[in-house]
């Protein structure tokens, strides 16, 4: 790391590094970002006429280029340097060029000093330190198999269970352990000992050896019994055969594709809790409405196809002997004033499935203003201790036993995720959808300032523990834990961050962990689905709702009336948060002509009033939106609708889309993953998406979708233009676009992919979890204390606030 500033400051670029660092003392930022960083310097090459290579290849031109933050000191520069993923160092570098590393607490002093909310003299500050708890785990090595942690895993008990006697003792006690409402699986008391273990598969082996393949398990489930196999080792001959052969070359030699295809087949997850409790989670009339978007999406979604997985898996290991029957609940928020929706209703079965279901779990009632009502969800943190208890038996009445897997969604479901694995000792996976730390520029920083608003002091310190703690994590993207060679992960934020005046993070989560694995979601097929496939679409529903989007006049949800409805339809859909920018795609769109020549601008947006939302953010982003509007005069080349739709209806929304050659187009300053960009594809439409967050991944550029700067109107709307004029000159080039976003997501974003993984690593991770159960219970005591001396306090403090309303 050290080489690259020392190639500049060895050499005779050491002149254009000390003008440059000069040059930023002439500017009023002293806190300076990437982008700031690298424009800065593309500007002083103009003005030292530099040839154009010096900028990208001179030692100077790359140095900047992996230069993260550079903060303006007194008489010094403090430079982060990232030359490699999920890897970076800072330096101080004098007025004359003297170049000495810092430390991470140097480093952080630094940023305080920045914020002069530091006190030197005045004692040391809390510092976390999560770094000596991963000692003992086994760590990835090459930063680009970060995300790949089960295959890391698999080869590293693999290799344990070759050459340890103790190891295989463990799995033999492990397989001892599965029971369903009672009744004993895989082996019984028959077999005593690992040794018995090995003789009994190879007997087994012998008596299942030449029967016919399809014969049923239960022609011979007591024959197998009798020698000490129970069920769960397949439903027909050959599929017991398989498991068991599995198992023997498991004990004989084992290697990682082994004992993951072993491990994967073995029948511990019948019970599933997803916890989500934030915003409005429901089937019908809540997408859209403020917290409420892809989280609800996913988890439905992710819900039913679990159930799905879960009852082909208990049928192919000979479980329905046992009448076993998975069950899925989702945990949410019960919210008394409900609006109109079923968020008040306790128990809600998922639509489609035989025992997927919605529970839904009151905040303890505290100040029945607040608790009564829809909370936002920075403010929710006062109930979620309360919650998990009351959830924790809501959860046991409805199971009527303990879940074997409890998956977190987002900061405050992965905190009641927490509580709730510790207290049942339950494994735990984590999801965060988006971490809030990236989103918000600064938001450690100014903690303090943005405090009233959003709280950061509390979820920040909640994901620090549940990410910790989580047996595992899933991520959307590779990105969103290590982000990419220019740009620092929404995990990686978390690896060593100030909270100026209350603690310094030294080592927040360790992303060489085997824990981070990377599972993208898919998208509902039953109501996405191409443009073309004509024989599913109701005629009815298509006039409908090409009136809405298109002709219908409703002042109370749609603003708008096109001039010329037949133009080509430049779509998006989203709500309304700052995040999302909707009125940056306004903007873009208002700033070209020859886009208003060519297109209409069709959104779906939340709402249209001010009045009607609670949200501050939505509020403020409907007023500049009219502004907008009225400052291009917008007016008959937009509509603006204010609707909620159901599934089926957005489906076919997109479709329409689709039958006019629209495009759609998402413009988040940042998107973590961005469902809408799978459910665009999925129908066919040409789709320009943001080039910060998932979409970097989910497209490949040019190829079946095109990446767009929010930030650059005019860029944005040159490369739209540029696909517009190209699909004129080209009849072919929109259907080739169009195809090829379909084949990406069939082939890469389907649930049955994300489910099958997603069962298979719970049960790696719990195999993972017995075998070194003892070794983390350091951390999570560590990771308790936060909770109960820094989450608590602070928690108490915002419901006494509450409690004043
Ligand atoms: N959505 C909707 N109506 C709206 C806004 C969004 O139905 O007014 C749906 C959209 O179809 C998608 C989800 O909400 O399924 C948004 O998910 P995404 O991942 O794109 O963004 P998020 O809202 O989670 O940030
Ligand atoms: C939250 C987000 O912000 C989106 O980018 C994701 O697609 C969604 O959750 C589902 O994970």
């Amino acid at each position: 790391m050290f080489e690259l500033i020392y190639a500049v400051v060895e050499s005779d670029e050491k002149a254009d590094l000390r003008q440059f660092l000069r040059g930023l003392r002439q500017q009023d930022k002293q806190y300076l970002l990437r982008n700031d960083i690298v424009i800065t310097f593309i500007e002083y090459c103009a003005n030292q006429q530099k040839p154009e290579a010096f900028q990208r290849s001179s030692n100077l031109g790359k140095l900047i280029f992996y230069t993260q933050e550079i903060i303006l000191d007194e008489s010094s520069f403090c430079i982060v340097i990232r030359p490699e993923i999920a890897r970076s160092q800072a330096f101080r570098v004098t007025e004359d060029l003297a170049v000495e590393p810092l430390t991470i607490q140097e480093l952080l002093e630094t940023r305080d000093r920045h914020v002069k909310r530091s006190h030197p003299n005045e004692g040391g500050i809390l510092q976390i330190d999560l770094q000596p708890f991963y000692d003992y785990s086994p760590l990835i090595r090459d930063p680009k198999n970060i995300g790949k942690g089960v295959q890391f895993l698999n080869r590293y008990l693999s290799s344990k269970l070759s050459d340890s006697q103790q190891w295989l003792e463990t799995l033999y006690k492990f397989l001892s352990l599965h029971r369903y409402d009672g009744s004993q699986l895989l082996i019984n008391e028959r077999i005593t000992t690992q040794q018995e273990l090995s003789a009994r598969v190879k007997r087994a082996l012998t008596m299942v050896g030449d029967r016919p393949n399809h014969e049923p398990y239960t022609n011979f489930r007591f024959d197998l019994q009798s020698i000490g196999f129970e069920p769960g080792w397949g439903n027909t001959a050959e599929r017991v055969r398989e498991t068991l052969e599995l198992l023997d070359s498991l004990i004989d030699s084992p290697d990682p594709q082994t004992l993951e295809a072993f491990l994967s087949r073995i029948p511990m997850i019948f019970r599933i809790v997803l916890v989500s409790p934030h915003g409005w989670f429901g089937q019908e009339g809540v997408l859209g409405r403020p917290d409420t978007g892809g989280q609800v999406v996913y988890v439905l979604d992710q819900a039913k196809s679990l159930e799905k997985q879960m009852q082909e898996d208990v049928e192919l290991s000979g479980l329905s002997v046992l009448k076993v029957q998975p069950k899925v609940i989702i945990l949410t928020r019960l919210i008394p004033n409900s609006d109109g929706t079923r968020c008040n209703q306790p128990l809600e079965k998922v639509y489609g499935t035989d025992n997927a279901w919605i529970l839904r779990v009151p905040f303890r009632e505290f100040n029945s203003k607040v608790t009564q009502n829809w909370i936002s969800r920075f403010e929710i943190w006062p109930y979620v201790e309360s919650y998990a208890i009351d959830a924790e038996k809501a959860l046991l009445a409805e199971f009527q036993a303990r879940p074997d897997l409890i998956v977190g969604n987002y900061s405050d479901g992965n905190l009641v995720a927490f509580l709730l694995a510790r207290r049942l000792k339950v494994t735990q996976c984590i999801i965060a959808h988006a971490l809030e730390k990236s989103k918000y520029l600064f938001s450690n920083l100014y903690w303090h300032e943005l405090e009233d608003k959003y709280h950061f002091s509390l979820q920040f310190t909640a994901d620090l523990i549940a990410m910790n703690a989580s047996n595992f994590i899933i991520s959307s993207t590779y990105q969103e834990i290590v982000g990419t060679t220019d740009s620092v992960g929404q995990y990686e934020s978390y690896q060593a961050f100030t909270m100026p005046e209350l603690y310094h993070v030294v080592h927040g989560v360790e992303l060489f962990s085997p824990k981070f694995n990377v599972v993208p979601p898919g998208v509902n097929e039953t109501y996405f689905f191409p443009y073309t496939n004509t024989q599913e679409r109701l005629s009815g529903e298509r006039q409908r709702l090409e009136a809405l989007l298109f002709t219908d006049d409703d002042p109370d949800q749609i603003f708008g009336k096109l001039d010329d409805p037949s133009k080509r339809p430049l779509f998006s859909m989203a709500r309304l948060d700052r995040i999302k920018n909707l009125t940056g795609l306004a903007e873009c769109f208002g700033k070209s002509k020859d886009l208003q020549e060519q297109c209409n601008l069709i959104l779906i947006a939340g709402k249209l009033r001010t009045e009607d939302t609670a949200d501050h953010e939505e509020a403020s982003e409907i007023e500049k939106l009219y502004h907008i509007i009225e400052q291009y005069n917008l007016y008959g080349k937009i509509r603006w609708l204010g609707v909620r739709l159901s599934k089926t209806d957005s489906g076919e929304i997109y479709r329409i889309i689709g039958d006019r050659q629209g495009v759609f187009v998402q413009p988040a300053l940042f998107e973590a993953f961005g469902l809408t960009v799978l459910e665009a594809m999925i129908t066919g439409l040409p789709t320009f998406a943001t080039r910060f967050g998932g979409p970097l991944e989910i497209i490949q550029d040019g190829v079946n979708g095109f990446y767009i700067n929010p930030t650059q109107p005019e860029e944005m709307a040159t490369i739209i233009l540029n696909f517009i004029t190209k699909c004129e000159a080209n009849p072919d080039y929109w259907s080739t676009i169009s195809q090829r976003a379909i084949d990406r997501v069939y082939s890469t974003y389907t649930w049955k992919i994300h489910t099958t993984r997603l069962l298979s690593l719970a049960r790696i991770y719990g195999f993972w979890n017995y075998t070194s159960q003892e070794n983390r219970e350091d951390m999570l005591r560590y990771l308790e204390s936060l909770f109960y001396l820094l989450y608590k306090p602070r928690a108490k403090q915002l419901l006494e606030q509450h409690m004043q309303r």
